[in-house]
């Protein structure tokens, strides 16, 4: 069981006075100001009760405070479960009863939905600064094997499953990009992506372990991006498609400064006309793949072959591998394997097993390599609708709709979409007449926002096959009819 020095600890200790969070309004705090925040916090959060192993919960969008409350949480050797603030409460407390958690935390003006919650313990980031720190001894280092944070992610069933990284599965993942992407004198890493999903949080890792600021963006905004690269010497920013998108056509027939290296595309495919763009804008794009279960990007295209091969994933990073299995050589499923990859969902050791065999786990996506080696991903796996980044599976959505009483059974499926890539939309079959309207105000009762079907079509009965299972691939067919 490897063990480090707490990488907080270790950064303030290097480099003290170097710059950890920089926000738009030009305030910054620096690595010994941020590890005196977040050892001070944890001690007002064991004040609170957190204990060691305890799993607390935070819903917040992305705040300098929620990046304190991350880092105090590893120095009470507390675990962090991230939560989807565009979640209803129904789905928001389906993960913090899966997950044990006991404790939660946000920003006050979520203090409305957090209240929603049934989770006995609860305080805003403005209460807890109110507690007294407690006398306590602190984490002096990080076991690697140790978890540290959980984030859900959904299933074919339906049931969202809470991913386990430990700080290892973190390490690695930092260590793997920066064998790639290389780490630069004045790199400045801009995190506009959610901290609760692993594209957001591993900025704030990466930066940890790198001695280098991130600039934290409370939410996007292409307008503020664009700026923090012309004006704020911004290096990398990590995007899913429609921000390159939005930023793309944000910066129009203009270029951005040389110190811009990096846009690290993930999250979900990249239209090729949009990454052909960027290459004729001397855009540096690279497109990466990975999943919540690898911890952020396993598979990164890097500069050198950004321009020669546009549409790839690239290769495996170095402490990792890639492999297709196919019966014919060709298109077949993705498997990866390597030290950032999770060692399974909580409490679910059956859905484990089922994705990791060897140490190799099994995506799901489905691709090819070229002869030099290089991953295309073709098609995601089964069912999953990628809508700008965030994932939406059909069954979830079904369930939900069967359950009003107006409704038989229904079908869901995604259709292409310009803005979002991809979005949901439903087929169902009724008892009796309901209104469009009637069944969204009910869905988005249940659902979050960004899962509601875009059209709902009422059809006479769902295709299905000789077993009687829904066959959702053909759903959008009868659409067409
Ligand atoms: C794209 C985002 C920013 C859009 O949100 P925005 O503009 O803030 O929306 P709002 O103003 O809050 O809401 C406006 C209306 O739009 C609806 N809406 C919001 N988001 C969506 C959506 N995704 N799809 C459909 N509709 C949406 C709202 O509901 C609202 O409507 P009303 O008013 O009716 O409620 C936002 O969606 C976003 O942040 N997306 C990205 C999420 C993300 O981070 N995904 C990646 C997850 N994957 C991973 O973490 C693994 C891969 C990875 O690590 C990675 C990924 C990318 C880059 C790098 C990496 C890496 O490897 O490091
Ligand atoms: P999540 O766990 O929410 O991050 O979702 C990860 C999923 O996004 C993967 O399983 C893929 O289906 C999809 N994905 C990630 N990267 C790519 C890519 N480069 N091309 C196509 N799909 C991708
Ligand atoms: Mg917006
Ligand atoms: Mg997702
Ligand atoms: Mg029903």
């Amino acid at each position: 069981d490897t063990t480090i020095p707490h990488w907080l600890s270790k950064q303030a200790d290097i480099s003290p006075h170097c710059s950890a969070i920089e926000l738009v309004n030009g305030q910054r705090l620096t690595f010994e100001e941020l590890k005196n925040q977040s050892q001070t916090y944890a001690k007002k959060l064991a004040d609170w009760g957190v204990k060691e192993g305890f799993h607390v919960a935070i819903l917040s969008t992305n705040k300098q405070e929620m990046i304190v409350a991350i880092h105090a949480l590893s120095y009470l050797k507390a675990v962090a479960v991230l939560l989807n603030i565009r979640l209803t409460k129904d789905e928001l407390m389906y993960q913090l009863n899966d997950a044990d958690v006991c404790f939660l935390i946000y920003p006050e003006e979520l203090k409305d939905k957090a209240s929603s919650l049934s989770i006995k313990h609860q305080a805003s980031y403005t209460e807890i600064h109110q507690r007294h720190p407690k006398k306590i001894a602190l984490a002096k280092e990080i076991r690697l094997n140790d978890p540290f944070t959980i984030m859900y992610t959904s299933g074919t069933t339906g049931f969202p499953k809470g991913v386990i990284h430990t700080y290892g599965n973190h390490w690695w993942s930092a260590i793997g990009s920066a064998l790639n992407l290389g780490i630069h004198d004045q790199d400045k890493w801009l995190a506009a992506l959610p901290l609760f999903h692993v594209s957001g949080l591993s900025i704030l890792i990466r930066s940890v372990i790198y001695g280098m600021p991130v600039y934290l963006l409370e939410k996007f905004n292409k307008k503020a991006v664009h700026q923090a690269i012309i004006n704020d010497g911004v290096t990398i920013v990590s995007v899913v498609t429609v921000m390159l998108q939005q930023l793309v056509e944000e910066l129009g027939t203009n270029q951005y400064p040389t110190t811009l290296r990096c846009f690290l595309l993930g999250g979900g495919p990249a239209p090729l006309p949009l990454l052909k763009q960027a290459k004729k804008l001397n855009v540096p794009v690279f497109q990466s793949f990975g999943m919540t279960e690898t911890a952020s990007q396993i598979v990164t295209l890097n500069a050198n072959d950004a321009l020669k091969k546009v549409g790839s994933a690239g290769k495996a990073l170095f402490p990792a591998q890639v492999k297709v299995e196919s019966s014919d050589q060709t298109i077949g499923e993705i498997y990866v394997k390597g030290p950032m990859v999770t060692s399974g969902y909580y409490k679910k050791p059956e859905a484990t097993n089922k994705i990791l065999k060897d140490g190799w786990l099994a995506t799901g996506d489905l691709g090819y390599l070229d002869d030099e080696g290089f991953l295309y991903v073709v098609d995601r796996r089964n069912d999953l609708i990628i809508s700008g980044g965030e994932n939406i599976y059909p069954s979830e959505i079904e369930s939900v709709l069967s359950g009003h009483p107006a409704i038989k059974e229904a079908g869901v499926t995604g259709i292409s979409d310009d803005k979002w890539g991809e979005v949901p939309i439903a087929f169902v079959v009724t008892n009796t007449q309901i209104a469009f309207d009637e069944v969204m105000n009910y869905l988005r009762e249940h659902i979050a926002n960004y899962k509601l079907p875009k059209e709902i079509h009422e059809v006479a009965a769902l295709p299905r096959n000789a077993s009687n299972k829904l066959v959702r691939s053909q759903l959008r067919h009868i659409r067409k009819e």
